[in-house]
């Protein structure tokens, strides 16, 4: 019989998961469900699903891993660190990165920190553009994305 390697709490079964990275307390807000192998900032909607049929209001909910979604402050003097609400074009695209979120049509600000939003479409085929942007309204790499639903 073999000598065990002194190693034998680092058991290597053949083929294993890959480890999963834990991630810092500090790195996971609360309000997320963290893909925890993951730090990278994302943001996705809740509802509706892309490509669903729904009717109107619309009803829509955001959420994002690795990004804290706060309320705008009264002023700002520096864009804090970390720190996005959310926007809502619709049938719109994602605006380029670094761009000012316009206050107008077709985009609602949510600087007040909400993640819900219901809104009337007319029938038909709709785009929604869900974008992150700082506290000066300003677009940020990675944090947009796009679904299209169909209004009955
Ligand atoms: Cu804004």
């Amino acid at each position: 019989m073999r000598v065990l390697p002194l190693a034998t709490g680092l058991v290597a079964c053949g083929g294993g998961a890959p480890e999963a990275e834990p991630v810092p307390a500090a790195a996971a807000p609360m309000e997320t469900m963290a893909d925890r192998s993951s730090t990278t900032p994302s943001v996705s909607f809740v509802t509706p699903a892309d490509g669903a049929t729904v009717s109107s209001p619309v009803a829509t909910e955001f959420i994002v891993s690795n990004l804290n979604i706060s309320p705008v402050p009264e002023e700002v003097e520096m864009p804090r660190e970390g720190m996005g609400h959310h926007h809502v074009g619709i049938d719109t695209e994602c605006l380029a990165v670094g761009e000012v979120i316009p206050k107008a049509d077709p985009w609602v600000h949510f600087g007040d920190g909400s993640k819900v939003f219901d809104t009337m479409l007319p029938a038909g085929q709709h785009t929604l553009t869900l974008q992150i942007g700082d506290d000066e309204h300003r677009t940020q790499d990675g944090l947009c994305t796009t679904i299209s639903v169909t209004v009955q």
